[in-house]
């Protein structure tokens, strides 16, 4: 192909966008949207993956029958997240051999939060409330995002992040209309979660590398300030019927804005457990590398009886 066809590709597919016209795997696009993609996409698949780690540990440690179903239940659901974005990210033309391999040599990111430890069940409450209120607000942008397996896959995440976030609410409403410790339980996880859940919508709008172009594609609808500002908006009446505070003393209601002022993030946190140094990073990777080192024999077994069957349907045919 010359540069002029390729110009001309570029061009119908800049019309395409800006007709918000969804870009399907087969469809010409640019190597950078390709590459961009592949890079968010994956990140995302890993963070739901890896996400599964703090909730799992608790499982076994429900206080009872029905939060243990519930929990079960709602880290399945990630699980799921997790494959439906692996099989997004494979129709760029990436394996998924490939992705584990960047997520396991730490060439792939995954969201900061879930380096953090969950210590006790009111985390469980946190994790929901936040973490899943923080991924909606995030998502649901995502939704009208513009290519098309990563907008299909967001619609219905989205559907059931809703029900993971309600059920965190509930547990920490149980555990604030309880006893005086499990309150104080309630707010030493909110005290724990607060700062790293806004971190969680990524560096300010002005250190954002790829906010920019990304916007331009339609890939990302609105900017990291502007959806950590909506999370707060959002978040704060709800602290309120909880009657748990959140921990920011500079937290204030601005009338002429209609949006809440917050204190300063700490920036230098976030980027020290983006590199690989928050309190969890190495026991989250390596959770990840033993199970795929253990599910070798799974794997194996799972293509010995798929070329066992397609040798049957060939030898029918002979
Ligand atoms: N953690 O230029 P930007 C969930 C990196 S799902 C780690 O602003 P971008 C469900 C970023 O990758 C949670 N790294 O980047 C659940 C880039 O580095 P790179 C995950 C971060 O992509 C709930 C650099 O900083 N959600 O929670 C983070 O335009 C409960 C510069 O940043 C998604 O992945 C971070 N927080 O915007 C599961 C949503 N933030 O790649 C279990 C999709 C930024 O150049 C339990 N992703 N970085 O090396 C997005 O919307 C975007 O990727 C952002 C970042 C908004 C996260």
């Amino acid at each position: 192909m010359n540069e002029k066809d390729i110009k001309n590709l570029e061009e119908i597919f800049e019309q395409r966008i800006a007709r918000d016209e969804k870009i399907e795997p087969k469809d010409w696009m640019p190597e950078k949207y390709r590459q961009t993609h592949i890079r968010q996409i994956s990140q995302h698949a890993h963070s739901e993956i890896v996400g599964m780690l703090p909730e799992g540990n608790w499982i076994t440690r429900a206080p009872t029958l029905r939060r243990k179903v519930a929990l079960l239940a709602k880290v399945q659901d990630e699980a799921g997240h997790g494959l439906y974005l692996y099989s997004a990210t494979e129709t760029l033309g990436i394996t998924r051999e490939e992705l584990y391999e960047q997520l396991h040599s730490g060439k792939a990111k995954y969201s900061s939060i879930f380096n953090y430890p969950a210590i006790t069940w009111a985390d469980m409450g946190a994790i929901g409330w936040l973490v899943d209120g923080a991924a909606i607000i995030n998502q649901v942008a995502l939704c009208t995002t513009s290519f098309g397996p990563y907008a299909r896959a967001m619609v219905r995440i989205c559907k059931e992040e809703s029900f993971h976030q309600r059920q965190g609410f509930e547990i920490l409403l149980t555990l604030c209309n309880g006893t005086e410790v499990q309150k104080a339980m309630a707010q030493d996880s909110l005290n724990r979660w607060w700062w790293p859940s806004l971190m969680m919508f990524g560096p300010p709008d002005a250190e954002s590398t790829h906010t920019e172009q990304s916007m331009k594609w339609k890939l990302k609808r609105k900017s990291n300030d502007d959806l950590r500002q909506q999370f707060i908006d959002q978040t704060i009446p709800q602290a309120e019927i909880l009657g748990i505070k959140v921990p920011d003393p500079d937290l204030k209601w601005n009338e002429k804005r209609k949006s809440y002022d917050f204190g300063e993030i700490d920036w230098e946190e976030f980027w020290q457990v983006v590199k690989g140094h928050g309190p969890c990073n190495k026991e989250r990777i390596n959770a990840r590398i033993d199970a795929w080192e253990k599910g070798v024999w799974v794997r194996d077994a799972a293509l010995a009886y798929a070329e066992k069957q397609s040798d049957k349907k060939l030898n029918k045919a002979v």
